[in-house]
């Protein structure tokens, strides 16, 4: 196992570079997929992988792959690769950092004169976030066969703007097959986005897994009525329905340690200071490492809203619009992880992700790993999310001698 260094000031520089593409004034990103600041993302991303000298394609549902040539092009790429996009307050890392990681890994193999058996292919994933088009991982999600490529281009935002349509609009409807896409290994580099290697002041994390997801859509449909005119007693407020519903989420999520329950979207209607709410539409995340606890949360969920209909007198409409188990990554990948890290003297830890990540779907089709960082005080999905140049040249290094392993020179 090599003990070679990237270097860690071009890779952080290239950050900077590409937090100028929407950057918010609390210091981070906000690039939600398929904007035109996605495009502008892609289109920088595109022009310095060109410029490392790798060839680069666009597939269907407009995932890029830019590959380095091996020595033999008949084997399987080793891959890595992340997300451009962000949520609507993202930071300057949150899937950048593993992108450009894998553009840095092919500039130090550039510098070294390095010639691999593999090719290596860097991948960017669409819409991996799932804010702006829910669910997340899009891109490699069509790519693994979890969604069909026609479903998630007829999916729509909030204003009914077609998926399809945009990756038009923008230009990265591409024609490379969805289909067929296969890696000798693939590995992500990603911040933890959690408290937990910080807490356990660990520089590496070695990715065994990623928890499992349930996302739901709720409709719970009320009366609108005069805020000043209606006796309490004849109110059928869907806010309060709602709200019941709301800390029911929570109620469940701290009853299956160490599961997640989380409402991060709300629409009221009619959204007006003197009538009663007739209507609210909101998002339910639940998510747990355990599948048979993400399940009985899901039970405890279905339960919860057929009591609230009756006590409330509310129509509800909960619908489950995705889900997938927990996901375990491929033992020889977490191992190349590992000693990677120990080959550099890192610091390191077994964990599981918390966040879903492309890597997740990625490990459907291909021996799989993901390579953490840190992050101050594990904080993210918010502009505040902040992690150093020492702690990126670690994992990107990481990265970098766990992919030579898997490509062999
Ligand atoms: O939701 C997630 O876990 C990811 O950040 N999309
Ligand atoms: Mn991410
Ligand atoms: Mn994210
Ligand atoms: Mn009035």
């Amino acid at each position: 196992m090599k003990a070679l260094k990237v270097n860690g000031d071009r890779l952080w520089d290239s950050l900077m570079e590409m937090a100028k593409i929407g950057a918010t004034e609390k210091g981070g990103c906000r690039r939600l997929a398929l904007t035109d600041l996605d495009k502008q993302g892609r289109e920088l991303y595109i022009k310095w992988a060109t410029e490392a000298g790798c060839t680069v394609k666009v597939d269907q549902i407009g995932n890029i792959m830019a590959t380095r040539p091996g020595e033999d092009p008949d084997l399987a790429p080793v891959g890595t690769g992340s997300h451009l996009d962000t949520q609507p307050s993202g930071g300057k890392f949150d899937g950048v950092f593993g992108v450009l990681s894998g553009l840095e890994v092919v500039r130090r193999m550039n510098d070294l004169g390095i010639k691999t058996r593999h090719p290596i292919e860097i991948s960017v994933w669409t819409n991996e976030e799932g804010s702006r088009f829910a669910p997340a991982m899009m891109g490699s999600g069509v790519v693994s066969g979890r969604f069909t490529l026609q479903e998630i281009l007829d999916k729509t935002d909030v204003d009914g703007i077609r998926l399809g349509d945009e990756l038009e609009r923008i230009g990265f409807a591409g024609d490379t097959p969805v289909t067929g896409r296969n890696y000798h290994a693939f590995f992500e580099t990603h911040i933890e986005q959690g408290p937990y290697l910080e807490a356990e002041n660990k520089q590496i994390g070695v990715v065994t897994g990623g928890q499992g997801q349930r996302w739901y859509d709720v409709v719970i449909s009320g009366r609108e009525s005069h805020a000043g005119t209606t006796p309490m007693h004849l109110r059928k407020d869907a806010l309060i329905a709602a709200s019941q519903l709301v800390l029911k989420v929570e109620e469940i999520a701290k009853a299956h340690k160490p599961g997640c329950g989380t409402v991060g979207f709300m629409q009221v209607s009619p959204n007006s200071r003197n009538t009663i709410p007739g209507q609210i539409s909101f998002s339910i995340d639940l998510r747990h490492p355990e599948d048979d606890q993400l399940t009985a949360m899901d039970a405890d969920l279905q339960a919860a809203v057929e009591e609230l209909a009756v006590s409330s007198g509310s129509d509800i409409n909960l619908k489950q619009i995705w889900y997938y188990a927990p996901i375990p990554f491929a033992s020889e990948c977490i191992s190349a992880v590992r000693s990677s890290a120990e080959a550099l003297g890192y610091s390191h830890m077994d964990i599981i992700a918390g966040a879903g990540h492309d890597a997740c779907y990625v490990s459907d089709f291909a021996p799989t790993s993901m390579i953490f960082t840190p992050c101050l005080d594990g904080i993210s999905h918010n502009e505040i999310e902040s992690t150093t140049k020492e702690e990126c040249e670690a994992g990107c290094s990481v990265l970098l001698n766990a992919m030579l392993v898997m490509a062999g020179e």
